[in-house]
């Protein structure tokens, strides 16, 4: 029997364990990626493992979501992201080149390769037939000093596109249709291929659209053939020998298939506050509009700028509209801005950001209180824009514009226009040089440390007895900006463990960290899909710094259960619906005999000592994640296994 494209690039990467569904495999990797907020502590993790240069083909330290500078804490984590890479062996995208999704893609993604990256949207790339895959700080060090990465091999899925899009519809409105059927848990173990006939009615900046919001879906990775479109891609980024061709075999198998007939689509949004709660525009349509935000790793590309631009050319947006542009990458702006779009943006009254996340993650742009913002991300996890009780909508580039000019949700088919025309270019403009090379004499150069770069925090051995109060529980779908908020205030202490502390699980409960303190620590209780969204380890890290050593849920997002293990945290799932609602804020929990039962058992006993119960929990740990979680972490496993 053939192969899926999954399979075929898992195979030629294979380290050890095999294609079986579920089964952990590992495999090689040829790339990495950080950004700067995942990057600092990735880089400190990497210095903890002592090895001087990294071994990857290919690695690149972006610079892309902490860029307000409202103190010195920024621009010292710069600094000492650019004195590390020269040091390494690394690249390091200057501030101003742009996201690192984009960036990667115009520059870097190489189909049949490998990625790893310490971002959730590390997918993006799937977008030119690699398999690329997001994941916390630690992994990603581990895998730039030569290490295989460990996963468990996800189901494959085929998405079978038919036909193509109508006018006013785009990529996005794909993505949305897919998260309206399967849902943000429904990827979870998953990988996504896409295959069928409309693949290639898609450019390679709409594949990313798709491919880069496979994350919202929970998917370990998504993944578009490698095809004459790629290739068209790659030659107008002037890098026409990494082409190849790559497709799934004729009689490859698949654990699913859905299909999407392009044509019945139409313009869809994802209402607050989640990127599943998806229905078509025209349902919400005349709803007043406060904010649109265009930008983003997902939709920024030069196709999505452009075809907004004409949409606003010689046009004014609604005197109630507050319309942010954020270019994807130095290369889209440039280029904008010498065709003349830009201006066009300019006249219709855009406020123009630099090239970074930006309002994606609440660094600036906060809405006006209760009110709607339009926005073209991937996100719109409650409080994430910045605003308690914020009401952020997804939509396309287009509909984000229509709603710009209209100051009220609209179908972009009801503006009575034409739909903007835009070619993808035969050539990009091409400037490399705000991407630095390694220094030639890596001795010479002395790294950087400002104030704000803490040294890691570290733990010892995971103990045989847990035990401690429910310090908190939670329902269904916790995500990463609920346990560790980003946004102006929190994010540029991601380089500061003990600082950053300080505000985990704040957006739900403001004593929090002060009560974890005053206990030394606890258990946290929670529902379905805990840990879902972003790869930040920081929401492991900081629960470890205050002394939590166990969690207990329905089931994890899959970046957080490994984000936990790599930390040292027991991560436990309830075997018994029944016991999530006994269980109660305060309980004081007892486990005992950890180190043999994890060896032996499927299964530990969680003592409720308030309650005076007992209940079974499982873990799900592999062997090694196991040896893993014994050692106190990844970076204490990892060191004892290199150093001996
Ligand atoms: C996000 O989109 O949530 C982020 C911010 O890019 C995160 C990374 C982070 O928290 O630093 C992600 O997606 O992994
Ligand atoms: Fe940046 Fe937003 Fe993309 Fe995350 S999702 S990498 S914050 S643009």
């Amino acid at each position: 029997m053939g192969k899926n494209l999954v399979q075929k690039i898992f195979e030629s990467h294979r380290v050890s364990g095999t294609l079986e569904t579920h089964r952990e495999i590992a495999i090689r990797i040829d790339q990495t990626l950080t950004q700067d907020a995942t990057g600092t502590m990735a880089y400190l993790q990497f210095e903890a493992i002592g090895i001087p240069r990294v071994r990857t083909k290919l690695s690149v330290s972006y610079v892309d979501h902490n860029m307000l500078q409202t103190g010195f804490e920024n621009a010292d984590d710069h600094r000492f992201l650019q004195t590390f890479a020269a040091k390494y062996g690394i690249l390091f995208s200057r501030p101003g080149n742009g996201i690192c999704h984009q960036i990667h893609l115009e520059r870097f993604a190489k189909p049949g390769e490998t990625l790893l990256g310490s971002d959730s949207h590390t997918p993006n790339a799937g977008a030119m037939g690699m398999i690329a895959i997001g994941a916390g700080g630690l992994d990603v060090a581990i895998a730039m000093g030569g290490g295989p990465y460990y996963l468990k091999m996800p189901e494959v899925v085929l998405v079978t596109l038919k036909n193509r899009l109508r006018p006013w519809v785009t990529s996005k409105d794909i993505i949305l249709e897919l998260l309206r059927q399967v849902t943000v848990k429904g990827g979870v173990g998953k990988a996504f291929e896409f295959g069928g006939p409309g693949v290639k009615t898609l450019s390679i900046p709409e594949r990313a659209t798709i491919a880069n919001l496979g994350a919202e879906l929970g998917a370990t990775t998504t993944l578009f053939p490698s095809d004459e479109r790629t290739h068209q891609f790659l030659k107008a980024q002037g890098r026409e020998q990494d082409w190849i061709s790559l497709e799934a075999d004729p009689d490859a198998p698949y654990d699913q298939v859905i299909e999407i007939d392009l044509r019945d689509l139409e313009p869809l949004i994802a209402q607050p506050s989640s990127p599943d709660h998806v229905i078509p525009v025209r349902t919400v349509a005349g709803r007043a509009v406060k904010q649109v935000c265009i930008g983003s790793c997902n939709n920024s590309s030069y196709m999505d700028l452009m075809s907004v631009a004409k949409m606003l050319k010689r046009k004014k947006i609604h005197p109630d509209v507050s319309l942010t542009i954020t270019p994807g990458s130095k290369q889209v702006f440039e280029m904008i801005a010498r065709n003349g779009a830009l201006a066009d943006l300019i006249q219709a009254g855009a406020r123009i950001l630099e090239s970074a996340c930006g309002p994606c993650i609440g660094m600036g742009q906060a809405p006006p209180s209760d009110s709607i913002s339009i926005r073209t991300m991937n996100r719109n996890f409650p409080g994430r824009s910045g605003t308690p009780n914020d009401q952020v909508y997804l939509a396309s580039p287009l509909v984000a514009a229509a709603c710009a000019l209209e100051g009220s949700i609209i179908d972009p088919r009801d503006l009575g226009e034409r739909p903007p025309r835009v070619v993808i270019p035969q050539a990009f403009l091409i400037d490399d040089r705000m991407i630095l090379p390694p220094s030639a004499d890596p001795e010479k150069v002395m790294i950087e440390r400002g104030p704000n770069i803490k040294p890691l925090p570290t733990r010892g051995p995971l103990e045989n007895l847990v035990e401690g109060n429910v310090l908190l529980k939670l329902g269904d779908h916790i995500t990463t900006d609920h346990i560790l908020p980003a946004g102006a205030k929190v994010l540029p202490l991601r380089s500061n463990i003990p600082a950053i502390s300080e505000h985990l699980f704040e957006r739900i409960d403001s004593s929090f960290a002060k009560r974890a303190k005053a206990m030394g620590g606890g258990i946290i209780v929670g529902g379905e899909n805990y840990g879902q969204g972003s790869s930040r380890e920081h929401a492991a890290l900081a629960p470890m710094f205050l002394g939590i050593r166990a969690i207990l849920v329905k089931s994890y997002a899959r970046i957080h259960r490994s984000n936990l293990i790599n930390f040292g945290i027991l991560p436990l799932i309830f075997i018994d619906p029944k016991d999530f609602e006994t269980i109660q804020q305060g309980d004081y929990l007892r486990i005992e005999g950890i180190h043999d039962r994890l060896q032996v058992n499927r299964t530990l006993t969680v003592q409720n000592v308030t309650q005076k119960q007992e209940m079974e929990v499982s873990h799900g740990l592999s062997q090694r994640e196991i040896e893993i979680l014994l050692a106190g972490g990844l970076l204490n496993y990892t060191r004892k296994r290199t150093l001996g």
